[in-house]
């Protein structure tokens, strides 16, 4: 067994700001107290690895590893750690949840107070790494999380036990940007059935807010992007209308959407980071009720400038929100059983219309070669 000892193995590691990541042999250190190691099955690319990858002085941290959107399989424990164990699947995420703070226990916030937000170079209780190159030179952490690496250590309090028949390469993606775009709609906006909501910005956050809007009932979904080939892949994800930001003319595509919605959307979600399309976003949001939502990372100086006219005079609310104001170790496995529900519902259909093959899954389920899913849990 490697539980106890360092263990080498390979990571991409960023050891210049802006630079193509490093292939190198790192070691990385067994867990302390209240960490795992994990051992990365899946990760991918969320768009804050590319902006923090790319930030000079913010907090200019490096040589580091990136990546924090992923699912693996914990390789051993550290003291004091009872309620996860070795070979358990598990889904790492950027924001703690210690399930003991004030700020855990309310349903009111998702920002843990114990172990509160940042980007730190290091473990989020005592600041140290668990990764060194073959020099002995220490690498640091990104994010809590450090997935661009074959192990990775990480704080109980960041990760989340899953069902490990979950397909990796999807349930990956709840790890932030999926949760992120899918939790803002659902748990920071509280969309409700019949509104308009428009979001600003169709990458991966963007339509994962129109998933989420869709899954809450919103009628009209209005898609705004410089791109106008975004519509069609948006149509999927539930976006009704498309606004092509670089055709409106001469108005700003919020007077567009302002148009469209004859005074304006319930929800706005600002999707890419622009303090400038915050304020845009804002004020095509509907007075007395409306709701925009900011999600996009701009620079860390970056300002929003609002006009205090309309603020005062428009009662409309204005929220940030981080891993969409989900709590990991409660909502994560809520969204994948909606994953899995749905997987299975797509199941039935294939059952009712190809009976033959319903008929042989059917005899497979009976001589126990293929799980039910509720079983795979144990
Ligand atoms: C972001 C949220 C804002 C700070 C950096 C990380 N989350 C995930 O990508
Ligand atoms: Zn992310």
């Amino acid at each position: 067994s490697t539980a106890g000892k360092p263990i080498r193995c390979k990571a991409a590691i960023v050891r210049t700001p802006g630079e193509p990541l490093v292939m190198e042999e790192i070691f990385v250190a067994p867990p302390n107290r209240y960490e795992v190691r994990i051992k990365i099955i899946c990760t991918s690319l969320c768009y804050s690895d590319v902006t923090f990858w790319r930030l000079k002085e913010f907090p200019g941290i490096f040589p580091r590893i990136l990546g924090h959107e992923a699912i693996g399989v914990v390789e051993s424990v550290g003291e004091g750690v009872d309620k996860i164990s070795e070979g358990d699947t598990v889904i790492p995420a950027f924001l703690a949840d210690c399930e003991e703070c004030s700020d855990c226990r309310s349903k009111k916030s998702n920002l843990c107070s114990k172990l509160p937000f940042k980007v730190s170079p290091g473990m989020p209780r005592d600041g140290t790494s668990r990764f060194t190159d073959l020099n002995g030179e220490v690498i640091h952490h990104f994010l809590s999380v450090s997935s661009f690496s074959e192990y990775t250590v990480v704080d109980i309090a960041h990760v989340t036990k899953v069902d490990p028949s979950v397909p990796p390469n999807r349930a990956c993606l709840l790890s932030c940007g999926v949760s992120t775009g899918v939790g803002a709609a659902w748990r920071t906006a509280k969309v409700e059935a019949g509104s308009t909501v428009a979001i600003f910005g169709l990458g991966s956050i963007g339509l994962a807010v129109a998933e989420g809007a869709r899954l809450c009932g919103a009628t009209r979904i209005i898609g705004v992007d410089l791109n106008p080939t975004k519509f069609e892949i948006a149509k999927k994800f539930g976006v009704t209308d498309f606004v092509a930001a670089g055709e409106c003319g001469n108005k700003s595509a919020g007077q567009v959407v302002m148009e469209m919605t004859d005074g304006g959307a319930d929800y706005c979600f600002e999707c890419i980071g622009s303090s400038s399309l915050v304020r845009e976003a804002y004020e095509c949001c509907r007075q007395g009720w409306g709701k925009t939502v900011v999600l996009g990372v701009d620079k860390p100086n970056a300002e929003i400038t609002l006009s205090s006219f309309d603020v005062l005079h428009h009662g409309k609310i204005l929220i940030g929100s981080l891993f969409g104001g989900l709590k990991a170790k409660s909502d994560i496995p809520v969204l994948l059983k909606r994953y899995t529900d749905k997987a299975k519902l797509s199941r039935r259909a294939v059952q009712t219309t190809k009976p033959a093959i319903a008929r042989t899954l059917k005899q497979s389920f009976e001589k126990g070669h293929i799980n039910a899913r509720k079983d795979s849990t144990k």
